[in-house]
C-alpha cells in the first residue's frame, strides 16, 4: 500500500514522495475449540491464520509434538481414552510463528473391566469393582436393580455383611464431563450360611443343656427340633412348631425347615393302628415355599376310609 502526505499552508501545497507501508497482520483468526466426545466417536480441531504465507501446521498434545499432525485440521475418528488432553497448533509462516490457544479433548468414560458378580453366604462380604478410563474427574454410582445405592460412589463397592436381601443385579454408572456409560450387570447370589448342630447349640449364650434331646427353655421342643426349625432353644415359644390340620382327602401338616442346618433331615411320618402304631411315610406329598432363611413345608397325609385315629410326627435325625 502506498501512502502519500499532502502538506499545505498559505504558500501552497507540497505532496510528499510515496512511502510504502507493509502491514504485518499475520495472526490466528480461528482458534481450536474444546470438544467432548464419547469413546469411539469423532472430533476435530481447526485453526486458521490471516496474513500467512506458506503456512505450516504442527499440532501438539499436552505440549508434545504429534507426529504427522501437520494440517490446519486435526481430526479423530474412533476416539480413545488415551486421546484426551490439551491440543494446540503451532503455525509457521514466512511472516513468523504463532501458537494457538489450547483446546481440551474430553473423552467420555469407557469400561475396561466389567464388574463380576458371584455367590456368597450370609454374613460374608462381597466386593464389586469396575475399571474405567476417560477424562478425569470420573465419578461412579453403583445401583442395585437399577436403583442408586446411597454412598456407593467409588470404583469399588463392598457389601460388608451379606443378607439374603442383598441378592440381586448390580451395575455401575460411570460418568465424566463428556457423558455416562453403564456397566454390564453383575448378578449376586446369596445363600444362607449353614452351621452344624454342635456349633449352633453352643452359640447360644448361657445355654444350660446342649444335648440334642435337651429342652432348656422348657417349651416341649427339643434342641435338635429347634435347630431344624430355626427357632431359639433358650426362649420358649411356638414359632416354627408344626401345625396339624384337616383338609379334603386327608391331613395337612405344616412345618418349618431352616436353611441354616447341615447334616440333619426331617421326615413326616404317620401311623394308624392306634394304640400300637406302625410308623411310615408312604403316600405323603410335600410342597415347599421359600421364606428366605427357612422353608415352609406343607405335607399332605392320605387318610384311608375307616381310619378313626391317626398319629402324625416330624422325625428329625442327624
Ligand atoms: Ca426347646
Amino acid at each position: 500500500m502506498l501512502y502519500t502526505v499532502a502538506v499545505s499552508n498559505a504558500a501552497g501545497t507540497v505532496v510528499s514522495s510515496g512511502a510504502r507501508l507493509t502491514l504485518n497482520d499475520f495472526g490466528i483468526t480461528t482458534q481450536p475449540v474444546s470438544r467432548s466426545v464419547m469413546p469411539g466417536g469423532a472430533a476435530s480441531f481447526s485453526v486458521a491464520a490471516s496474513g500467512a504465507t506458506g503456512a505450516g501446521y504442527q499440532w501438539r498434545r499436552n505440549g508434545v509434538v504429534l507426529s504427522g499432525a501437520v494440517s490446519a485440521t486435526l481430526a479423530f475418528t474412533g476416539v480413545l481414552a488415551a486421546d484426551a488432553g490439551e491440543y494446540s497448533c503451532v503455525i509457521t509462516a514466512s511472516q513468523g510463528v504463532a501458537v494457538s490457544n489450547g483446546a481440551l479433548l474430553t473423552v467420555g468414560p469407557a469400561i475396561v473391566v466389567q464388574p463380576s458378580g458371584g455367590s456368597a453366604v450370609t454374613g460374608n462380604s462381597l466386593a464389586l469393582s469396575v475399571t474405567a478410563q476417560g477424562s478425569e474427574p470420573v465419578s461412579y454410582q453403583w445401583r442395585k436393580g437399577g436403583v442408586n445405592i446411597a454412598g456407593a460412589t467409588g470404583a469399588g463397592y463392598t457389601v460388608r455383611v451379606l443378607q439374603l436381601s442383598d441378592a440381586g443385579t448390580y451395575d455401575v454408572v460411570v460418568s465424566n464431563a463428556a457423558g455416562s456409560v453403564t456397566s454390564a450387570a453383575a448378578v449376586v447370589g446369596v445363600s444362607v450360611r449353614t452351621v452344624s448342630f454342635s456349633e449352633w447349640i453352643v452359640s447360644w449364650p448361657g445355654i444350660a443343656d446342649v444335648r440334642p434331646e435337651g429342652d432348656p427353655d422348657g417349651d416341649g421342643v427339643s434342641n435338635l427340633m429347634e435347630y431344624f426349625a430355626g427357632s431359639s432353644p433358650v426362649a420358649a415359644g411356638v414359632e416354627g412348631r408344626p401345625v396339624l390340620g384337616m383338609e379334603a382327602g386327608g391331613m395337612r401338616f405344616l412345618y418349618r425347615r431352616s436353611k441354616a442346618t447341615s447334616g440333619v433331615s426331617g421326615v413326616v411320618e404317620f401311623a394308624g393302628g392306634y394304640p400300637d402304631p406302625v410308623w411310615g411315610s408312604a403316600g405323603v406329598t410335600e410342597t415347599v415355599v421359600d421364606r428366605g432363611i427357612y422353608e415352609e413345608v406343607t405335607a399332605r397325609i392320605p387318610v384311608a376310609a375307616g381310619d378313626q385315629r391317626m398319629l402324625v410326627r416330624l422325625r428329625v435325625s442327624q
